[in-house]
């Protein structure tokens, strides 16, 4: 970290925080889960901290972090305080979180550059704002260098985040893992009359029970036509016998966390339309997958998909037409309204930039993204042969960018008709 920041003193800092707690309802709080940014940084897991980086100084790891309280810990336990950032987690000097405001500008004074991301929270805002403009009183009358630019601290997390080291890697196998088990079960579960709710339950508690935090994202659970909504969490209807099933669900392990999708049939066999549209999705994400290599750029994975489902969507008259020019006027758009993947890590959409100067960037060993195509045909599309409509299904793997071949870290989870229908039990 303290490479990329570049140079000693007179350089560039670093001021990251962590997540504030959220108020679910009332005074109900989530449980907390700390930012990325200062968990790949530090470790850190308790609410109020900050860690700031000054390459060079004779304190370079600085930590804000809440301070030990007796009475407070006997409600939310065990606080590590300021002892536990300098003793445990490393930190060349820490402070008590109420005192970040009135240390800032002595912390700051020397450094030319300040990264951080501005805009996430106005108080934090405020608080950072004011001491660059206090100190920035005192600098111009001792003469001191204090921060005169500002740099989005996102570019440069997102950038060391975007490339997994070997311990990363291992742990978002493990997620994996428990993630494909979980979709197992659930379409051993799945059945007619058994609810989208119930699906979730398997999912999430088997996240948990093998020691996950959780999913790393709201599950989806869309029988029928629901499928069809990209972003349906209410999960609340029965599964209707001769429908499919799409789940998306990923457990967060270790706070990193995988992302799956699958599609599959609740009366255990898939329908003769359902099979030729899912035939199609999956060719297209194989497509895709297999551009998942090193030195190709990033948009190869979409446009891969793209060509095989556009194929397909003419073979089985969805779309009527020349293939590229249903292609270059992005007429596929009506059954494929959604982009081909993200990176994965810490956050489900996770940081790094897609694109370098303004061109797609090369895929590189060590990056993970996801490889999720699908069909999505509207039950009232009137175009759509009436076979296909209220179709949805997507199928969702995580892939690890490598000197050779992808690497499906969610090979173990079912995906080919046949096995499938064997999880299914059809
Ligand atoms: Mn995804």
């Amino acid at each position: 970290m303290f490479a990329a920041l570049g140079g000693a003193e007179g350089g560039a800092a670093l001021l990251v925080f962590g997540a504030t707690h959220a108020s679910r309802n009332g005074d109900s709080e989530y449980r907390y889960r700390q930012s990325s940014d200062l968990w790949y940084l530090s470790g850190w897991e308790d609410p109020e901290s900050a860690v700031l980086l000054r390459p060079g100084a004779d304190h370079p790891f600085v930590m804000f972090v809440q301070a030990k309280d007796r009475s407070r810990e006997v409600w939310t336990g065990f606080r590590a305080g300021v002892e536990g950032a300098r003793g445990t987690f490393g930190a060349d000097a820490a402070f008590p979180w109420s005192e970040l405001g009135a240390r800032l500008p002595e912390l700051l004074a020397g450094w030319s550059t300040l990264h951080y991301a501005w805009g996430e929270d106005g108080e934090r805002d405020r608080t950072v704002f004011r001491a660059l403009s206090g100190l920035g009183r005192v600098a111009s009358r001792n003469g001191l260098a204090m921060p005169h630019q500002l740099v989005d601290a996102r570019r440069l997390l997102g950038e060391l985040r975007l490339f997994k080291d070997p311990a990363e890697v291992a742990l978002l196998r493990r997620a994996a893992d428990i993630t494909a088990e979980a979709h197992v079960a659930a379409m051993r579960l799945g059945r007619p009359g058994v609810a989208e709710y119930e699906v979730e339950a398997e999912i999430d508690g088997l996240f948990r029970r093998r020691g996950g935090n959780g999913p790393g994202y709201t599950t989806i659970v869309g029988g029928g036509t629901n499928a069809c909504v990209l972003h349906y969490i209410t999960n609340r209807e029965p599964l209707r016998a001769g429908d499919l099933c799409l789940v998306d669900a990923g457990c967060e392990y270790a706070n990193y966390t995988a992302d799956v999708t699958r599609t599959w049939p609740v009366s255990g066999r898939f329908s003769t339309p359902q099979r030729r549209l899912y035939e199609i999705v999956l060719a297209s994400q194989l497509a895709a997958i297999d551009a998942a290599r090193a030195g190709r750029p990033y948009k190869a994975m979409h446009d891969a998909a793209v060509r095989v489902l556009t194929e397909g969507m003419v073979a089985v008259g969805l779309l009527e037409g020349d293939v590229d020019t249903l292609i270059l006027e992005e007429d596929f758009r009506r059954y494929y309204m959604h982009g081909t993947g993200h990176w994965l890590g810490l956050d489900v959409h996770d940081a790094g930039a897609y694109h370098l100067s303004g061109t797609s960037r090369l895929l590189e060993p060590g990056m993970v993204v996801t490889v999720e195509p699908g069909l999505y045909v509207a039950p009232d599309d009137a175009r759509a042969p009436e076979a296909y409509r209220g179709i949805g299904i997507r199928i969702e793997d995580d892939i690890l960018v490598t000197d050779g071949e992808p690497d499906v870290l969610t090979a173990a989870c079912p995906k080919s008709v046949k096995d499938v229908e064997a999880a299914c039990g059809g």
